[in-house]
């Protein structure tokens, strides 16, 4: 108890359990999402802030800290340099090059390269037994290099991948059937973006498979309408970004969603970025990060699902691993 507190100290003051801390790396409007989300959710005692720019960053701690009278007590520390990460449980990396209207993916891949480059084992010495949870895009990729650069194993390596595509398809199935989406259970699996993969079979309402009755009660529900709501799926986050210049709630749930699995040792299932080498006919030489539903909890990635896909959607996830590797092999990480 700090001198001048009006409460008389008792003998212990110390805490009986082992604080929980989360860092996010790059206080941009996705790390700042993601930093309320985790804070207003109660699932961090301690938050740390990192960012390149030191007045922004000094103005997001701030406005956060003032928030305190009406959360519950959450330390927020921020600095520019990884030493105020020391010990974390799971750091959040959003720090990178924002994602240009009309610019794909993987073209943000070099500049955020470069990025990784400083970012990622400063912050691993500094907690080397943490979570490590990528946000920045291209996320698979950079969930490789996050990956190498840590030398972690790959079960503490994770990239959230397609958990948003999946609630945005949970979303729309959800709208189109005046349902709940947390009902809704449906998965897009492998890159997160252009080439993802809806799977069609996935989807359940209530616990009760969905496809064939929504093709027996809607006429229209058809080849097409599938492949329009897959588009919609794959276009939203073109769509927000053109709209308004960024994308921020949604991925601050998501996020949000993955940490709580991750440090409550939830046992959720999943779809996120994971090493996805050996599954779906992906060679065991491509160590490809993808994402496939994962059961998360408190060391990680504890278990991958292999899915019952139809021919189609493991080629197109084996097309997308191929990409992906090519990619990967570029860095020469
Ligand atoms: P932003 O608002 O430009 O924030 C990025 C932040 O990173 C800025 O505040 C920078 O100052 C900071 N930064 C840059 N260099 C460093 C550094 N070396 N150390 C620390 N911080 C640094 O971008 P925004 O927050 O909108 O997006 C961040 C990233 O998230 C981008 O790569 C997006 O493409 C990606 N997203 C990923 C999503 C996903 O589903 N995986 C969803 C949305 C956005």
């Amino acid at each position: 108890v700090a001198d001048g507190c009006p409460l008389t100290p008792t003998s212990s003051s110390a805490p009986h359990r082992r604080l929980t801390k989360v860092s996010v790396i790059g206080a941009g409007n996705v790390g700042m999402a993601i930093a309320q989300t985790i804070l207003t959710q109660n699932l961090a005692d301690e938050i740390a802030l990192v960012d390149a720019l030191p007045d922004k960053l000094r103005g997001e701690a701030l406005d956060l800290q003032h928030a305190a009278a009406f959360l519950p007590r959450v330390r927020i520390v921020s600095g520019t340099d990884a030493a105020v990460t020391k010990n974390s449980d799971l750091v959040v990396v959003t720090a990178g090059a924002r994602q240009i209207a009309g610019e794909t993916r993987l073209n943000l891949l070099q500049r955020n390269v470069a990025l990784y480059r400083k970012i990622v084992p400063p912050v691993a010495e500094h907690s080397p037994d943490a979570l490590l949870l990528v946000v920045s895009n291209p996320v698979d990729v950079l969930t490789y290099v996050a990956w190498k650069l840590s030398g972690f194993p790959a079960s503490r390596v994770i990239g959230s991948g397609t958990n948003l595509d999946s609630s945005r398809f949970r979303f729309l199935v959800a709208e189109h059937l005046d349902v709940s989406a947390q009902d809704v259970q449906a998965y897009m699996v492998g890159e997160h973006g252009d080439s993802s993969v809806a799977i069609w079979s996935s989807i359940s309402v209530g616990g009760m498979p969905a496809l064939k009755s929504l093709r027996d009660s809607h006429r229209s529900f058809d080849e097409a309408a599938l492949e329009g709501i897959r588009r919609a799926v794959v276009g939203g986050a073109y769509e927000v970004i053109g709209l308004k210049g960024y994308t921020s709630w949604a991925i601050g749930y998501s996020v949000a969603s993955l940490a709580a699995s991750l440090l409550r040792d939830q046992r959720r299932v999943h779809p996120v970025s994971v090493l996805a080498a050996g599954f779906h006919g992906i060679s065991d030489g491509h160590e490809v990060f993808l994402s496939l539903p994962a059961r998360l909890g408190r060391a990680g990635v504890l278990g991958v699902a292999e899915m019952d896909l139809t021919e189609a959607e493991a080629a197109q996830l084996r097309r997308s691993a191929k990409t992906l590797w090519e990619n990967c092999q570029l860095l020469g990480l």
